[in-house]
């Protein structure tokens, strides 16, 4: 072999690419369409005007036959021979059953979204035009066909058979998502020039012991010689005996100041080697609320034995020690977050792909997603395994940022064939996200799969599934154990979410690792959050409860005029089966009856905050036997009444506010416990409180009928209960007594408040007018000055009902009488600013309370008739083409926690 003098070069191949729809029951000719790389063909069909929005109203199912089709991508291009020893196709991500055709020469058959390929189309490049054709056979039919060679296999929702084809399963339809089957050229794709060697998979190990950091690096290389034309190399294995002589790999770490760290030069021997260095005296990275995010640079270069500069890649790290401790207690097994020694309280959200369509989503929009966890005071975000092994951008921003990650592996809610040529096409890409995401400082814990050991244990699997048949457990026990112990031994693991360590067989044990708390929000009896009450678990990996997308992300979504809850083309933007029942039931134990969209739309919003006002406070109240939670979800995919904290408009739900204040540094709430409610403390800040708590009982005018100081003690970084005395606890029945709890400590002061009602707002006597309120234009937006008459529970203003794009700063506000609250409303077009304090804007329980009171009989009215019934649901709609999963409402979901 012959070194020529070429670095690597790369050449987008984005231009001039038209598709055309090859096959299947397409319901118009899809010819030569422009088409967009990185991108999918519906997204495509979305431009050219040819279907309508996917997103708005009901017109996805117009598009269930999007998954039956074959496509024809084509593009041309001029090349001429550079010299360069080999000339790969380099794709980032191909959506799904690809055959790539070079000047009518087949290239590669490929079928898995979650890996990236690289071809040798040396040979088969010509000098001047060059066709190349990419045809993507449909994605359901193909996994039908392999379903005959893998067996079918149960998964949970609509049937589609996601589990059989390696594509990002919840683009087959979720309990929050569409069924939007698409395909497509869905990351970068372009030509490598090289010659002589470059770098193939380089792992890393970053890991620090006592004040020293080390970066070790063990490279791989290939060589141009090593391939023929349609072999695909992943990087995965060397070509040693091809590799040319005399060729090194320099490591070069700088510091966050721009100082060099550390370098070093090794010789390649056999095609690889291992390069490290240590840092004395390294700067930790620490997830956010517990340190700095410091991140240094790595430099990594090949160079052939002139010293000619071959290839080079940058990554960014960041020292660290870091992993879930599961560990045997009196309780049963922990499951703690531990960054560089100490235990973190994890407070995050799960997340899910933020667009049906990941391959448009643009580095804003990631920023953006992170904001909104960041913001929240969250310190964490579980990569669901129903979507795509996330791009870079949101690894960066959560290394840069301080969010630890929890990823999955990308496997589901079903079992998966243990057969080939799934087993390899599992492992191919298992090793490639493993290598590619051990650089990120922010990645703690892998994870095998969501919910598909809860799946085989609980949900029938066990008792149809042939004796000997495999159903994915060899991947979470066996192939992933494997894999990272090979490359990246520096993460913790578990092979299912939820999982009990020492008792894979029961899941759901909250005294081992970690649960999934559906039944609050799943149960056909009682689905009422209080139930989050009836376990104390080691960790809370998921739980969450439905609300709708705000009010202008529902009204871009769904065009009919005047909204209503039952709608059909409303209730195709409810996926999750019996999702409206849900709702009404959940909220029956707590919130008045409703009339009309605008209070309903309201009251489950508050329904959703309030139930994780009620599980998170539960759950964070027994730190550090529970190691955190995980709500379920922070984000949405499109316009849904889902789960979510932040709608598929990127809007803040009521939930988020809630987040914010759960999250925050300082936790104060009420908490029932055996012997009575105490007041629960949760500090996650570094200095211990010292002081005092100030608790008085008071009726919600405001006459005080009790308080006490009693004294507070809360470690640093830990929670502490404070039992009330019986003259703080209101008397049975009581519906107009509130707890006012302020804790202070005795170096900083006045912590915060916490206002606890001892009555159901259903039960309460919650006053209509319980304040006047007024509204003045200020730079950016609108300030609104609401003054409390009586007590105020939950003032929120609803202000993307004025202004779509109006953002208001706070939410959930409780003011006790005489107290006055300033709600900033950012927006660029003010507007009339008293359109914001409308009664369908400024909102609050008590105004649920009201207009509940107003509806019912006057009292001499006998006999009574019922009380208002909620309203009643519109007909059923007729069918959807593909109906939507809804994992929670199966019978799957557990009916009652295990203990
Ligand atoms: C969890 C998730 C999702 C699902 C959600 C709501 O189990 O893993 O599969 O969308 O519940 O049902």
């Amino acid at each position: 072999m012959t070194a020529s003098p070429h670095p690597i070069t790369r050449r987008d191949l984005h231009e001039g690419w038209s598709l055309s729809v090859t096959d299947g029951p397409a319901p118009f000719a899809v010819a030569d369409v422009p088409a967009t790389v990185p991108g999918t063909f519906l997204t495509d069909l979305l431009e050219a005007g040819l279907i309508p929005d996917p997103y708005l109203d009901r017109n996805e199912h117009e598009l269930a036959w999007s998954g039956e089709v074959d496509l024809s991508y084509r593009t041309s291009f001029l090349w001429s021979p550079s010299g360069a020893d080999r000339v790969d196709l380099v794709a980032a991500e191909l959506d799904t059953a690809a055959t790539v055709v070079l000047n009518d020469e087949v290239v590669a058959t490929v079928q898995n979204q979650h890996r990236s390929w690289r071809f040798d189309v040396t040979a088969a490049l010509r000098d001047g035009q060059n066709s190349l054709e990419i045809r993507f056979a449909s994605p359901l039919r193909t996994a039908r066909e392999n379903i005959e060679v893998l067996g079918e296999l149960p998964v949970v929702g609509n049937d589609l058979p996601y589990n059989a084809i390696r594509k990002m399963a919840c683009n087959f339809g979720w309990d929050w998502g569409p069924v939007l089957v698409t395909s497509g050229i869905s990351g970068p794709i372009g030509l490598e020039e090289w010659s002589g060697a470059r770098l193939g998979e380089t792992r890393p190990q970053v890991t620090v012991e006592g004040t020293t950091g080390r970066v070790s690096v063990q490279a791989l290389l290939e060589a141009a010689g090593s391939a023929g034309a349609g072999e695909i190399a992943t990087g995965s294995s060397a070509h040693p005996t091809d590799v040319p002589e005399g060729c090194t790999v320099r490591l070069q770490v700088t510091a966050p100041d721009g100082s060099t760290a550390a370098e070093i030069s090794a010789p390649v021997e056999d095609g690889a080697t291992l390069v490290e260095v240590a840092v004395p005296q390294a700067q930790l990275w620490w997830p956010r609320g517990y340190g700095e995010q410091p991140l240094y640079d790595v430099l990594l270069e090949l160079h052939d034995a002139s010293g000619t500069l071959r290839d080079s890649r940058v990554h960014r790290i960041g020292f660290r020690t870091a992993g879930v401790v599961e560990q045997a207690d009196e309780i049963g097994t922990s499951f703690t977050f531990t960054v560089n020694g100490a235990p973190i309280l994890a407070k995050g959200a799960n997340w899910i792909p933020d667009d049906c369509f990941p391959s448009r989503l643009t580095a804003e929009d990631y920023r953006a997603a992170v904001a909104d966890a960041v913001d929240a005071g969250m310190n964490i975000l579980r990569i669901w395994g129903g979507g795509l092994y996330a791009s870079e951008e949101l690894y960066a921003l959560c290394d840069e940022l301080g969010i630890m990650v929890w990823q999955d592996f990308a496997m589901a809610c079903a079992a998966y064939s243990e057969l080939e040529p799934l087993r390899s096409e599992v492992i191919a890409e298992a090793r490639e996200h493993i290598v590619r995401l051990a650089w990120h400082p922010a990645l703690v814990h892998w994870n095998g799969s969501n919910e598909n050991v809860e799946g085989y244990y609980h949900w029938g699997w066990k008792e149809t599934l042939p004796e000997g048949q495999g159903w994915g457990n060899a991947y979470y026990t066996e192939i992933f154990p494997a894999l990272l112990a090979e490359l990246d031994p520096s993460r913790s693991f578990t092979p299912s979410s939820p999982y009990s360590r020492p008792l894979p067989d029961q899941p759901r044990h909250p005294d081992h690792g970690s649960i999934h708390n559906w039944v609050a929000w799943a149960s056909e009896e009682d689905n009422d959050f209080v139930r989050y009450l009836d376990t104390i678990p080691r960790f809370s990996a998921e739980f969450g409860y439905q609300g709708p997308a705000n009010w202008a992300t529902m009204a871009r979504a769904v065009t009919e005029r005047p909204l209503q809850a039952d709608s059909e083309t409303m209730l195709s933007h409810q996926k999750a089966v019996g999702g409206q029942d849900k709702l009404r039931r959940g909220m029956a134990p707590h919130l008045p009856p409703v009339e009309g969209y605008d209070d309903f739309h309201f009251a489950t919003q508050l329904n959703q905050a309030r139930a994780l006002i009620c599980g998170i406070g539960h759950y964070l109240s027994y730190w550090p036997r529970c190691g955190g939670t995980i709500v379920w979800q922070l984000n949405d995919c499109w316009p849904v009444t889902s789960w979510a904290a932040v709608d598929g408009d990127r809007r803040r739900k009521l939930l988020w506010y809630a987040l914010r204040d759960l999250y925050a540094p300082l936790l104060i709430t009420v908490q029932p416990r055996e012997d009575g409610p105490v007041v629960s403390v949760v500090n996650d800040g570094p200095r211990p409180l010292i002081g005092e708590l100030r608790v008085r009982r008071q009726d919600l005018a405001g006459t005080v009928l009790a308080d006490e100081v009693l004294p507070l003690q809360v470690d640093a970084r830990s929670a502490a209960t404070v039992p009330l005395p019986d003259s703080l606890l209101a008397p049975d029945g009581c519906r107009d007594q509130v707890l006012v709890v302020e804790a202070v400590d005795d170096a900083q002061g006045g912590l915060g408040r916490h206002v606890h009602f001892v009555a159901e707002d259903l039960e309460s006597d919650l006053a209509g007018d319980a304040c006047t309120a007024t509204a003045t234009r200020i730079e950016g937006g609108v300030e609104i000055t609401v003054r409390a008459l009586s007590t105020v529970r939950d003032l929120c203003v609803l202000a993307d009902k004025v202004d779509p794009d109006a953002v208001a700063e706070s939410q959930l506000l409780t003011l006790l009488p005489g107290e006055t609250a300033r709600i900033q409303v950012r927006t660029t077009r003010p507007g009339a600013p008293e359109d914001y304090l409308a009664d369908t804007v400024l909102m609050s329980a008590n105004d649920l309370v009201a207009r509940a009171r107003e509806l019912e009989p006057a009292p001499e009215q006998a006999p009574a008739p019922a009380p208002a019934p909620a309203p009643a649901p519109a007909p059923a709609p007729a069918p959807a083409p593909a109906p939507a999963r809804d994992l929670a409402q199966s019978s799957d979901r557990p009916a009652e926690p295990v203990t």
